[in-house]
């Protein structure tokens, strides 16, 4: 098994807790340096067209991209833990509140927004952070919308064990502390997040937890 990744990518984040959590360690992880753009050279082309990181190799492939599909993936090949509740209602709860974070909240902060934002509409910094933590603050608004009213919240998002909704979830907060985005405002999510850090699984999955990644790490 062959793990395309970098410690800064939040994506690359959720597929690396879900390997932690199903003790599954891929043979070889290669390193994509997103600050250098390697992301968008031939050589890694080749391997995901789309240009993005998480993509896993698995055996003789094809190649698996996308962090959620690749979860998934690794939830039917390697069941236990589970990380998708056995019921209809519960995976799609659950499913939905991945969503939120992995189709609405963060595909609005990654790198190919940024370097738009900034080359070709010519945003300067403080306008870019203004809309990624907009953006951050928007999706945190609507998790914590679901999490504080619904019955199946639990220490975890959905019950008490961990699920992809949580990975998303801690994804997120880990990235809004990067861009400094105040998450007193949605409390259940943090107290979620901070359960879910306190798991080894996912306190060795975090990005400045990785190889290259600097020991604290501002925007
Ligand atoms: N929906 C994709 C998002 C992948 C994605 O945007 N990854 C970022 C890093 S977190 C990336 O590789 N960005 C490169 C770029 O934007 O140029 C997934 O969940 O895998």
């Amino acid at each position: 098994m062959k793990f395309y990744s970098f410690w800064r990518s939040l994506a690359a984040f959720r597929v690396r807790i879900a390997l932690n959590l199903k003790s599954i360690v891929p043979d070889e992880i290669v390193n994509v340096d997103l600050m250098k753009g390697e992301q968008r050279q031939d050589a890694y082309k080749a391997v995901n067209p789309q240009m993005l990181l998480p993509a896993l190799m698995d055996g003789d492939g094809p190649i698996l991209f996308q962090s959620v599909a690749i979860m998934e993936y690794l939830d039917e090949t390697h069941p236990t833990p589970a990380i998708l509740p056995k019921d209809p209602r519960g995976r799609a709860r659950v499913r939905a509140l991945a969503s939120i974070v992995a189709s609405d909240s963060h595909p609005l902060m990654v790198p190919r927004v940024r370097n738009y934002m900034e080359h070709e509409l010519k945003l300067d910094e403080p306008s870019r952070n203004k809309w990624i933590r907009h953006w951050i603050g928007e999706g945190l608004a609507a998790m914590e919308g679901h999490l504080a009213r619904d019955k199946e919240t639990g220490k975890f998002a959905h019950r008490d064990v961990m699920t992809m909704a949580d990975i998303c979830l801690v994804g997120q907060a880990v990235g809004a502390r990067f861009f400094e985005v105040d998450t007193t405002p949605y409390p259940t999510v943090k107290r979620i997040a901070e359960a879910c850090l306190a798991i080894d699984a996912v306190a060795r999955a975090h990005p400045l937890k990785q190889p290259g990644a600097p020991k604290e790490l501002k925007h």
